[in-house]
């Protein structure tokens, strides 16, 4: 069938939109009409041409939600008319992973993923005869995607598409991240670094289990405002710091936070998350990404006297089973996701998007088809 799509034909270009081709759903996959998609950070990462998995030309988009319009041979769990929120990161509930409750990465499908294919090897997408890569195993910038059966989460009928898109990643991001890999516990301090729309979501999950301070850093003094609305205690603009940011840190969180959270994708910010970590027991988790040939670095002191590092990846949440729970927290009212979807727009307008995300003044923006 023509889909309408967002190609992206090369780094730091801006995409282009195309009618592209995209072949039926083969065994295990299904065909989604995408009704809405957010614009995360990653797409922007990949795009510049940072991200070593990157692959162009490519429909890019990994925060979406539609309806199943085709199921292919063998699929059992989901049937046309389902609503449902691509998932970048699968549930097979079959895999060494998916067996082992310390991680939510399945890695079913994870190299076809990274390779921009489907599970077969192939792809579904083509342009006048040429392949077009896949994205994250979503691609939800076209107003029809194919998706492999264990990667999609079936979610209530009541549910807006153009709200729960976003929590396709960026919500379950950072609140998973705060619920599930960190596990803040209730009287907990906390620091966030970022807060986009990936850290403002750590600060309202950091909010949703009652932790006592907690601390956003971001450069931008526009911050403050929005961050409050969600639960943040304290601001500080590391510009306005006097001296190093991490004593300071320390000082306001009595002794170091419990918990801080990296969500920038800036390595030299990942150690000050660490270091301002308390001593003996402070988690950092870094959920942001770092650009090709990056590293991490700090004293092994921090962690010989206690601070742990580790990573989130989709804030920990094993997508099939835990989605389709935090779509019923927000209908129930317990998480703000509307008031965070700052801009929307056709799909015709998805490279003002990305500009509204570099000069910082959307939280997140939405495609609508
Ligand atoms: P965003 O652009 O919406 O927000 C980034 C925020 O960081 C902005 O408010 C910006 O002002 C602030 N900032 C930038 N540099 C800073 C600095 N040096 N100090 C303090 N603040 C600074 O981005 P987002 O969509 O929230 O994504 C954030 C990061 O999370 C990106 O790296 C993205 O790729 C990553 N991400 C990771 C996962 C995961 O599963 N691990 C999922 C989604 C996004
Ligand atoms: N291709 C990138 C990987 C970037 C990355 O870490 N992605 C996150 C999701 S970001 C969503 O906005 C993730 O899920 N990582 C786990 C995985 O298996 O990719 C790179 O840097 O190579
Ligand atoms: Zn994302």
């Amino acid at each position: 069938m023509e889909v309408r799509a967002a190609v992206a034909f090369g780094a730091e270009r801006p995409l282009s939109i195309e009618t592209v081709d995209l072949e039926g759903p083969k065994e295990g996959e299904v065909l989604v009409e995408v009704k809405a998609t957010g614009v995360c950070h990653t797409d922007a990462y990949t795009l510049s041409g940072a991200d070593p998995e990157g692959l162009f030309p490519t429909v890019m988009g990994h925060e979406g939600a539609g309806v199943v319009v085709g199921v292919g041979p063998g699929v059992k769990s989901l049937k046309e008319g389902d609503h449902v929120i691509p998932l970048y990161t699968p549930e097979c509930r079959e895999c060494e992973y998916c067996l082992n409750p310390k991680t939510n990465l399945c890695q079913a499908i994870r190299t076809t993923q990274g390779r921009g294919v489907m599970p077969d090897g192939t792809s579904r997408l083509s342009l006048n005869g040429d392949p077009l890569y896949h994205y994250m195993g979503t691609s939800t910038f076209a107003n029809h995607t194919v998706l492999p059966e264990i990667a999609a989460a079936k979610i209530r009928e009541d549910a807006p598409f153009e709200s729960v898109c976003y929590i396709g990643c960026g919500v379950t991001t950072g609140i998973g991240a705060v619920v599930y890999t960190a596990g803040v516990e209730p009287g907990s301090n906390v620091v966030v670094f970022g807060l986009g729309g990936i850290g403002l979501n750590v600060v309202q999950g950091a909010r949703m289990v009652g932790a006592d301070k907690i601390v956003g850093v971001d450069l931008n003094p526009a911050k403050k405002a929005v961050a409050e609305r969600y639960g943040m205690t304290h601001f500080v603009n590391p510009n306005e710091v006097e001296g190093d940011l991490v004593p300071y840190l320390v000082d306001l969180t009595g002794g170091g936070a419990d918990y801080s959270f990296e969500c920038i994708g800036n390595v030299n910010v990942m150690r000050q998350a660490l270091e301002c970590a308390h001593k003996g027991w402070g988690q950092s988790v870094i959920i942001g990404v770092a650009g090709s040939g990056e590293e991490i670095s700090t004293r092994p002191f921090q962690l010989v006297t206690g601070r742990t590092w580790k990573g989130s990846a989709f804030g920990g949440a094993r997508g099939r089973t835990d989605v389709p729970k935090i779509v019923d927290w927000y209908m129930e009212g317990k998480i703000e996701v509307d008031s965070m979807i700052t801009h929307t727009m056709p799909l015709k307008e998805i490279n003002t998007a990305f500009d509204l995300m570099h000069s910082g003044e959307s939280i997140r923006s939405v495609v609508t088809f």
